[in-house]
């Protein structure tokens, strides 16, 4: 499972808020294998790629229902209380991304 995703980090490991001026959005390549989500990000300026790692074991993935300023964003809750919300490019995407890491 893979593809573009948005994404805005939402609050840290046990749940601790995110400071500002690190709520942003950014574009991420998403691969998602086995429990692993990886998040790629290309950076020009350095010519290199960086990459996250986000467990998606024991995670929950849900629409963000309360999230109304973008469409097709999902909110992804780990295991260790890290919550990321996740804007796909149609709804369908955002299905997808929300079954599969349930799944796992
Ligand atoms: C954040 C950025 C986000 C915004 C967030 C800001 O600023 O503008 O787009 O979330 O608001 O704090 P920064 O990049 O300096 O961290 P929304 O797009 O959801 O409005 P928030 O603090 O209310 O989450």
């Amino acid at each position: 499972h893979k593809g573009f995703l948005k994404r805005k980090a939402h609050a840290n490991i046990d749940g601790k808020r995110i400071p500002w001026g690190k709520r942003g959005w950014k574009t991420f390549y998403a691969v998602l294998k086995g429990m692993v989500l990886y998040l790629q990000k290309v950076r020009p300026a350095q010519m290199c790629l960086s990459e996250e790692v986000v467990s998606v074991h024991h995670a929950l993935a849900e629409k963000a229902l309360d999230y109304t300023k973008r469409p097709h964003v999902f909110r992804l809750q780990t295991a260790d209380w890290r919550i990321f919300l996740f804007e796909a490019g149609s709804k369908e995407q955002m299905s997808s991304w929300i079954a599969r890491i349930n799944l796992v």
